[in-house]
């Protein structure tokens, strides 16, 4: 359970710096994150870095010192901006995010989730000024190891995880620490009516209404999927023995299961 800073509601400010602020338009305004707006739990302001440019151009980018292609985002117009819309804030996470960041995860996304305002500065994938990335953000983050045209999108997303774990965001306070990951497992299967699909049933004891035995199919069913899809996640846990006999129990499951196959 995430605790903000104060204990009364406070509400969250995220201001997204970028030269596409079009982009954004839509995408807030739907399911979770818009209710979250609506009950004043955060607030989301797109600012065009365009508008804190002083030359007729609205020059945003120049070419880099040493040669090389590709343009590289100007520091004076990020400066600018980013002492503009902070001014004197306190708790204020700049978030420059690019491919070189450190990896976006549901740890992250907690700590940005306890913080009063987080600026995300959306820099262009080719580059920008080194100035920025020491002297103005107090953190990179990318969102995956592969390389996307701009960091607009990646915003998109750290907006989303970080507002669903704003106490009061989702319908029911305990349905985000439920979730993947949040447990450090992946999430167990899901099934809604009806209970035989072309053939197609869901487990049986999932209709019993037995929940004793409903939360121990769905804790083998998450520590199953994330041995076989995501065994860094088991790794990185410290089990305690109960989990760990289940973990071993399972592994041997899957073990026979695969000699069976064979
Ligand atoms: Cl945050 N920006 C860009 N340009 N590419 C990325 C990224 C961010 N995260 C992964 N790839």
């Amino acid at each position: 359970m995430i605790q903000r800073a104060n204990e009364s509601i406070l509400i969250m400010r995220f201001d997204i710096i970028t030269i596409f602020p079009e982009i954004f338009r839509g995408v807030f305004e739907f399911g979770i994150i818009r209710r979250a707006v609506e009950a004043g739990l955060i607030e989301i302001n797109i600012h065009d870095l365009r508008d804190y440019t002083h030359d007729r151009h609205r020059q945003v980018d120049d070419r880099p010192f040493g040669g090389g292609a590709g343009m590289v985002m100007k520091p004076e117009p990020l400066f600018r901006a980013v002492e503009a819309i902070t001014h004197s804030a306190t708790d204020v996470s700049t978030v420059l995010l690019s491919p070189q960041g450190r990896l976006f995860d549901q740890r992250v996304a907690e700590e940005f989730a306890v913080r009063e305002r987080v600026v995300l500065i959306c820099g262009r994938y080719e580059g920008v000024d080194e100035r920025v990335v020491e002297h103005l953000a107090n953190d990179e983050v990318s969102i995956g190891d592969y390389v996307l045209s701009g960091g607009e999108i990646a915003a998109m997303i750290v907006v989303d995880a970080v507002t669903r774990l704003i106490p009061g965001a989702l319908g029911c306070d305990q349905s985000a620490e439920c979730e993947s990951f949040s447990a450090g497992l992946l999430d167990y299967p899901h099934y809604t009516r009806p209970a035989e699909y072309r053939g197609m049933k869901a487990p049986d004891v999932l209709l019993g209404g037995n929940h004793a035995q409903i939360e121990r199919f769905r804790r083998r069913r998450s520590i199953r999927k994330t041995l076989q899809r995501r065994p860094d996640l088991i790794e990185s846990r410290t089990p305690d023995d109960g989990e760990r006999r289940e973990i071993e129990e399972i592994l041997r499951e899957i073990d026979k299961a695969t000699m069976n196959d064979e």
